[in-house]
């Protein structure tokens, strides 16, 4: 819900203060509004996009409005400069708590094994996990389901030195030659932790079913799926590792540039894909968001990545995973220019996104991704210029936030996996048109 709107004078006062919403700002940081604003003019526009604060929804539309984080202080220039800013009802030092906690256990009752005993639901699923649990996951799967899944082991590293995980999903009855590749990228934006976490559970709803149902299996027969349920461990792993606000909402790799009071890079910027050709596409300053790195493909997780998916046979599909906003972003990203096969990738999106409204009744939208903001060096565009791969981003839901309480991670897994069902389905059916690159 949003609060009130908040006036200049009270904004002023909160930066005097520091008092926020009866909390009382941390000594190391200072804490920061998350605010709701309304672009009204061009000047608007560009003050928000050129403002050195933390952008949730970066979609800067006239007449619309964006979500970020700022400063008391930012939220007080805002003001003075004509921008009318809600701050969100979000405690976000609350919400972080929250995440901490596993979903109570509980014994169900739908499933039984052989025996008869009620089967206790998979405590994966009841927390987020480590980089660490995620990896084992995977291994586990294979020892388990090894007609369904094949690790792929390391397929680079990271920046601090931790594995990039690949694996296979598919059978092993037809030969791969005869199957098309689908990629599903996730956790590249460290903070979206709900990204990994529903990957992890629609894999783990489709390796667990292949042997006894029959859609699953056939999807089996045409597709390799190849997944990287964590292609940022190190920024994963850092914004896990304190709960204070700053930490949690870190976005970047971990990597130390020259600049060195500002770390990391943005890695959905840092692909091979109109690299710093689009006005404001990313940033060049190390201390951005969405700084794109110092060179195209700079980063090893970005370089690992690229690797990997060069040497899928027969490229068709993929999905880069992120939140939240409960998007369906098809192509492109990088430029307004629809997409030449544009009527079936949106009748493709139609179709996911009424199997997902099936599941709980959330409704996403699908738009291309350049109308949410354009991006240049983004994972989709790279997919698609460089890979002849129809790539989409998911962003997850909700629609506030990226601290989402672990309840939300069975729900999100089930309206994705079914997402991801007529996803294939469709794939299965229908023959994808090829499409051309636009020139600009
Ligand atoms: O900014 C991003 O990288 C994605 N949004 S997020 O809030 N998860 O950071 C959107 C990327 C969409 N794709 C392109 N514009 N190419
Ligand atoms: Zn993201």
């Amino acid at each position: 819900m949003l609060q009130s709107l908040l006036s200049l004078s009270a904004f002023a006062l909160l930066a005097s203060t520091s008092v926020l919403a009866g909390r009382v700002a941390r000594a190391e940081e200072p804490e920061k509004l998350v605010l709701d604003c309304l672009l009204q003019t061009v000047e608007q526009q560009h003050i928000i996009a050129t403002a050195d604060i933390d952008l949730w929804s970066h979609h800067l539309l006239l007449n619309d409005t964006v979500q970020l984080r700022a400063s008391a202080q930012q939220a007080a220039d805002f003001a003075t400069q004509g921008i009318q800013c809600q701050e969100l009802d979000l405690d976000l030092p609350a919400l972080i708590a929250e995440e901490r906690q596993p979903v109570l256990v509980r014994r169900q009752k739908p499933t039984c094994t052989s025996f008869g005993a009620p089967s206790a639901p998979d405590p994966f699923f009841q927390s987020y996990q480590s980089y660490d649990a995620i990896k084992s996951k995977v291994q586990s799967w294979a020892k388990s389901y090894p007609d369904y899944v094949t690790p792929l082991g390391s397929v680079g590293k990271s920046v601090e030195g931790r594995d990039i995980i690949a694996f296979k999903v598919t059978n092993n009855k037809i030969s791969a030659t005869e199957k098309q590749s689908i990629f599903f990228n996730g956790g590249i934006h460290a903070r979206e932790w709900i990204a990994s976490a529903t990957l992890m559970y629609v894999t783990n709803n489709l390796v667990t079913k292949a042997s006894t149902d029959a859609q699953l299996a056939g999807f089996l027969d045409k597709f390799e799926i190849y997944i990287i349920p964590m292609s940022n461990p190190d920024g994963y792993e850092y914004s896990r590792s304190s709960t204070s606000t700053s930490v949690r909402m870190w976005r970047k790799n971990r990597r130390a540039n020259a600049k060195k009071s500002c770390m990391g890079v943005d890695l959905n910027r840092n692909f091979d894909a109109k690299w710093a050709q689009v006005p404001d596409g990313s940033s060049n300053d190390p201390c951005r968001e969405d700084y794109r790195g110092p060179s195209v493909g700079s980063e090893p997780e970005i370089q690992a990545v690229m690797k990997f998916v060069k040497t899928l046979p027969n490229r068709l599909a993929g999905i880069d995973w992120h939140s939240y906003g409960q998007l369906l972003l098809r192509p492109w990203g990088w430029t307004y220019t629809p997409n030449s096969n544009d009527a079936q990738i949106l009748d493709l999106s139609k179709k996911v996104k009424s199997a997902i409204a099936g599941v709980n009744g959330l409704q996403f939208s699908t738009i291309p991704g350049a109308d949410l903001y354009p991006t240049d060096g983004a994972t989709d565009d790279w997919m698609g210029l460089k890979m002849g791969m129809t790539a989409f981003t998911f962003e997850l839901r909700d629609t506030k936030t990226f601290i989402l309480p672990p309840s939300n991670i069975i729900p999100s897994g089930e309206e994705m996996s079914a997402g991801v069902i007529a996803f294939l389905d469709f794939l299965s059916k229908n023959k994808l048109n090829s499409y051309q690159i636009p020139s600009s």
